[in-house]
């Protein structure tokens, strides 16, 4: 197939509640939808593709604004050029432009789609999953007070959320920690994400996390710092989690063999894509390296594809893949339903899922049309 025509779609969604990290508070979820429209022998077909770039370069160094020009300036271009393509090679293509990950998973995922369209198939199926549904857990985000916390907290738990993670910084660790187990006991999962908040200076503050039965502890340090995360790992007896380190199949080879990670959170956004993600999979069950699959408040389209990813039979933890409603009163495609702690993962042909026009343009704040 040939690319023939590319509209990043710029969306403003609010959210139901504001979710607070250690590096921002977010109210609305901006982000872009790729369009891409391939010539066919079998005549024109679309695939979408969503970024996961959030709108400031605090999580990762990609955001918005830079992941639309880099497309449209670079990525597109070199597609156009390419002639024949195929999902498979558009990793391949764009290898020379260094970083922007999550423009390029976009792409790729759009590719996907319209592939796996064309040929019928689930994503699922052409991963080679091994579930109908996985397990849902659920983002926390940081708030204000043990007391509302464990309101939240207590809301996610009574709708039977698989797993609780709470975003932790410094001032804000410990104690909530210690009031969520207080007030609802040992028996449930628990596991916390810093985002890169701490220093190894930290490194006897975040030994007492050790007393609270957590799951795992997700990038207490920073993105470069996979060696220091390998001296931390070594001090605390919680499992050590990476996130954003993690940018790639090399990036994880590396952490494993350094003994950074015992445990890697995969989002395919962040590694360039689906099949990067795959390899950091494969990679990791060859290891004896648990994952999980992360979660970026992706809408509808980027869920129903983490929810096909998560069915691979590495994925042993519950991933960030809560329903539509956690983070939307309304998505751009059919819901995404957490029900009895898990989600079922769309089966129809590509990733299962259809975005509505009318949603698509109610939360459109920019079109932008690439051709060749
Ligand atoms: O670190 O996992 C993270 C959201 C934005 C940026 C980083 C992260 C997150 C989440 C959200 O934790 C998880 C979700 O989408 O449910
Ligand atoms: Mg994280």
């Amino acid at each position: 197939m040939k690319l023939t025509r590319v509209t990043l779609h710029r969306l403003s969604m609010p959210l139901v509640t504001p979710f607070a990290t250690s590096f921002m508070t977010e109210t609305e979820k901006d982000c872009y939808l790729v369009e891409a429209e391939f010539d066919t022998p079998e005549g024109p077909i679309t695939g979408w593709g969503e970024s996961v770039a959030m709108v400031a370069p605090l999580y990762s160094s990609e955001y918005v604004d830079a992941g639309m020009a880099v497309t449209r300036d670079w990525l597109a271009p070199i597609l156009f050029d390419a002639g024949e393509l195929t999902a498979e090679t558009i990793g391949w293509h764009l290898r020379h432009v260094i970083g922007f990950p999550m423009a390029k998973s976009a792409l790729e995922m759009a590719a996907l789609e319209a592939q796996l369209k064309q040929r019928g198939l689930s994503f699922r199926d052409y991963l080679g999953g091994v579930a109908e549904s996985v397990p849902s857990g659920v983002s926390v985000g940081i708030q204000n007070t043990d007391r509302e916390l464990i309101e939240t907290v207590g809301g996610y738990l009574d709708e039977g959320y698989a797993r609780i993670k709470l975003k932790i910084k410094p001032g804000r660790d410990i104690e909530p920690v210690a009031a969520v187990r207080r007030e609802f006991g040992d028996d449930f999962l628990l596991q916390v994400d810093a985002n890169a908040a701490y220093t190894l200076v930290d490194a006897a503050h975040l030994k007492r996390l050790d007393d609270y039965g957590l799951l795992l502890i997700e990038q207490p340090l920073g993105e470069a710092d996979i060696r220091q995360h390998a001296q931390l790992a070594a001090q605390m007896s919680t499992p050590m989690c990476l996130d954003e380190s993690i940018v790639s199949a090399e990036a994880a080879a590396d952490a494993i063999a350094l003994g950074a990670a015992d445990v890697i959170n995969i989002k395919p956004g962040r590694v360039g894509g689906y099949l990067e993600a795959k390899r950091i999979h494969d990679l990791c069950a060859a290891n004896g390296v648990a994952v999980w699959h992360g979660g970026m408040l992706e809408t509808g389209l980027g869920r129903a594809a983490n929810a096909a990813m998560a069915t691979l039979p590495g994925f042993t933890l519950p991933g960030d893949i809560s329903g539509s409603n956690r983070f939307f009163t309304e998505d751009i495609t059919e819901e995404i339903v957490m029900h009895d702690g898990i989600v079922d993962v769309p089966a129809g042909p590509g990733f299962g899922v259809t975005i509505d026009p009318d949603r698509l343009q109610k939360y459109t704040e920019e079109t932008l049309l690439i051709e060749p």
